[in-house]
């Protein structure tokens, strides 16, 4: 088996570091979904694997075959950096994300590819191009992709030592209003999708339902103990821009984590 694994092509997913003041603290930090679902797209043939940069050190010699990057606009030049160091090493680097979806010429001088939109709906071509040794300078994806059987994300791959004890879970893209200011509405555009509830649930319910901590949370419950979140971890964080914007879809989701008894936020 491990041998399998050594044949595999490592692709190397970054989180870059945000650089901080020297006073500033680092108080807590969340776990993240865009890497873990590009993750979820990636072929079983590649060994694919997530650094958070925010606790752990991206090591250069690690062998990568591709590395792709994300970053909002704060974290855009440390990944030009790492995008640097790999470049220096002669591996090709990949790049995603709202703030080079808004700025591909800004990101192309760093870096060989550009995706723009969501990156779950182009990665298989992204990867077929990066076999042939011909990867294109940019990737238009889209924004307004049917969310209806989407992979779940690779929570797998984050290691959990490292973050708060929530879930972070997305139900819905985008947001119908048309604020001009918001970086949201340029991204996405004015199409608010919404994941069939169906997948929505299921997915809750893989993480949430049967499992031992349920059984055991509703025992105690009985007996009129509550524990606090951080011991059930039953906490899930949504990252909606917008959770509610349709509130019978919202309401029909409430009942699910009422009935699991998970907490949200
Ligand atoms: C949840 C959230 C947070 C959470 C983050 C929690 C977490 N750890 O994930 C918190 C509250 C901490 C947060 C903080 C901030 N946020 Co915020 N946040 C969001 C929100 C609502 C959802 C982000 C999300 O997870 N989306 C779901 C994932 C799956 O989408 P995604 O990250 O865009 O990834 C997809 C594509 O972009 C693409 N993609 C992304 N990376 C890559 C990489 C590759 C290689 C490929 C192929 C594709 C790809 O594919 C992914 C899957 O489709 C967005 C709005 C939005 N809906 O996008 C704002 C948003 C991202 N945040 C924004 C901002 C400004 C911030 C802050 C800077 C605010 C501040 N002033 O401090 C900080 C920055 C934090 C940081 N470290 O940089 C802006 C970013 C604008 C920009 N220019 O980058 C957004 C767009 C909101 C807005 N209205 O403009 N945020």
């Amino acid at each position: 088996m491990d041998k399998l694994m050594d044949k595999k092509k490592k692709i190397l997913l970054v989180s870059p570091a945000r650089q901080r003041d020297k006073n500033e603290d680092f108080v807590f930090k969340m776990p993240f979904l865009n890497l873990p679902y590009l993750a979820a797209v990636t072929p079983a043939d590649y060994d694919v694997s997530i650094v958070d940069e925010e606790h752990e050190q991206v090591d250069f010699e690690a062998g990568a075959s591709l590395v792709a990057l994300s970053a909002q606009t704060p974290v855009a030049p440390r990944a030009y950096q790492i995008a640097k160091q790999f470049k220096m090493r002669g591996t090709p680097v990949v790049m995603g994300g709202v703030h080079v979806s808004t700025l591909p010429d800004e990101a192309l001088k760093h870096v060989d590819s550009v995706i723009i939109g969501e990156g779950e709906f182009v990665w298989k071509e992204v990867l077929e191009d990066f076999e042939k040794g011909h990867l294109k300078s940019v990737y238009k994806s889209g924004t307004d992709y049917d969310l209806a059987g989407l992979s779940w994300p690779r929570r797998d791959l984050l290691n959990p030592k490292f973050y708060i004890p929530l879930t972070m879970l997305e139900t819905t893209r985008g947001c119908p209003h048309k604020c001009d200011f918001c970086g949201v509405s340029r991204f996405f555009g004015h199409h608010y999708r919404k994941r069939p509830l169906e997948e929505v649930v299921n997915e809750i319910q893989s993480i949430f339902g049967n499992g031992f901590r349920h059984r055991f949370n509703h025992y105690l419950s009985k007996l009129g103990i509550d524990l606090p979140y951080f011991i059930e971890r039953r906490l899930i964080y949504f990252i909606d821009s917008n959770f509610a914007a349709d509130q019978a879809y919202t309401r029909e989701l409430m009942k699910t984590l009422a009935e699991l008894d998970v907490l949200w936020w």
